[in-house]
């Protein structure tokens, strides 16, 4: 099989001619038909992760994944319903299963686990294994394209945790105002949970390109913002022109550069949150005055558990979701790559197999 391996930090993915896997005796083969390209792709083969998260070279990367049962293990058991042909995609986090954390249902936060193309070969290839307990069938899905599937299980669940903990603290409802900074791969499906989880929250996207801003009221934000070069003074006061207030309730930081973190942070209300889902820079600094003294909270969280995939497969399902995929042939998974590292992708890269 074709797969686009990296072979050493900050080099191109070089495209090798490598054996099928063979399943191991609880795990599948997949035939992959679309993985999603991620801006953790690029800072994976960048050297972001190498202390963190360091691979076995050579390694396949690509975490959002989406393809049909091509063999069986042995000892898959038949109630699993896993039979060849089968279209499904993978839940990306393969956590130890006995951890509090996993027994938790949350298998992304497991510290023995495994994530699917950091670790474990991933989805540039068109071929790769998984273990059957992480694959999900997709067959009753409706709306079954693979490349609006694949995203789903990164693209789509990591913000959709991020803004149901805004909403499970109360920040969100009439009357307030949530802000979605950054609409990259992430932002787009942000907006959409803003709306679809806000209860009459308005919301704002923000971003540093008209292209992405054009997403962002597509995908159903009331206002928004081009933040390139905007001092925070700026806005407020633009803020205050749409809302009547310099200040907001919630902020979905799906960037997390320290310019974004400290944007949100200096335009968070009294009691209002900050949740981070984008890994960009290296550091968050909050100011501790106005954090103590206005009760503000900031809440980290990592891409999503088994629940969130399927809440999100079920509103993909109804039709309560839109895609904004940039279909990305295999041959060019590279030069993706370095558009994703500029920020240059509107929407989500898709590599779609034939
Ligand atoms: C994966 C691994 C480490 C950091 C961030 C990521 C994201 O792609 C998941 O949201
Ligand atoms: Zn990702």
């Amino acid at each position: 099989m074709r797969a686009a391996r990296m072979h050493g930090y900050d080099q191109p993915l070089r495209f090798d001619e490598v054996p099928v896997p063979d399943p191991g005796r609880d795990e599948v083969l997949l035939k992959v038909s679309a993985t999603g390209m991620c801006r953790s792709d690029y800072q994976l083969v960048d050297g972001y992760f190498r202390s963190g998260l360091p691979v076995d070279l050579p390694f396949i990367p690509g975490h959002e994944v989406a393809g049909t049962i091509a063999a069986v293990g042995s000892d898959v058991p038949a109630a699993a319903g896993i039979s060849e042909g089968d279209p499904v995609v993978v839940n990306p986090n393969w956590g130890d299963g006995t951890c509090r954390q996993c027994r938790r249902g949350n298998q992304q936060l497991c510290s023995n686990g495994r994530l699917v193309g950091f670790g474990p070969n991933g989805g540039f290839a068109e071929y790769m294994v998984a273990p059957y307990r992480h694959v999900l069938s997709v067959a009753g899905q409706p709306d079954s394209d693979p490349r609006y599937l694949a995203p789903l299980t990164d693209a789509g669940i990591t913000p959709y945790r991020g803004m149901k903990k805004l909403r499970d603290a109360g920040l969100l409802g009439a009357g307030r105002t949530v802000v979605v900074n950054g609409i990259g791969g992430l932002g787009g499906y942000a907006v959409q949970y803003a709306r679809l989880l806000g209860a009459g929250a308005t919301v704002i996207g923000f971003a540093r390109s008209d292209a992405k801003l054009a997403v962002a009221t597509e995908h159903g934000a009331h206002h928004t913002l081009n933040v390139r070069d905007a001092t925070v003074e700026q806005v407020r006061g633009a803020l205050e022109d749409m809302t009547g207030r310099p200040a907001v309730d919630a902020v979905l930081d799906c960037a997390g550069s320290e310019e974004s973190l400290g944007l949100a942070a200096a335009i968070l209300d009294t009691g209002g949150a900050l949740c981070q889902v984008g890994l960009m820079g290296d550091r968050l600094e909050l100011p501790s005055f106005p954090f103590v003294s206005g009760e503000k909270s900031y809440f980290g969280s990592f891409w999503g558990n088994l629940d969130d995939l399927q809440e999100v497969l079920t509103l993909a399902s109804q039709g309560q979701i839109r895609h904004q995929v940039v279909p990305v042939a295999f041959e060019d998974v590279n030069d993706a790559l370095e558009a994703l590292g500029r920020g240059d992708v509107v929407g989500r890269a898709v590599v779609v197999f034939d």
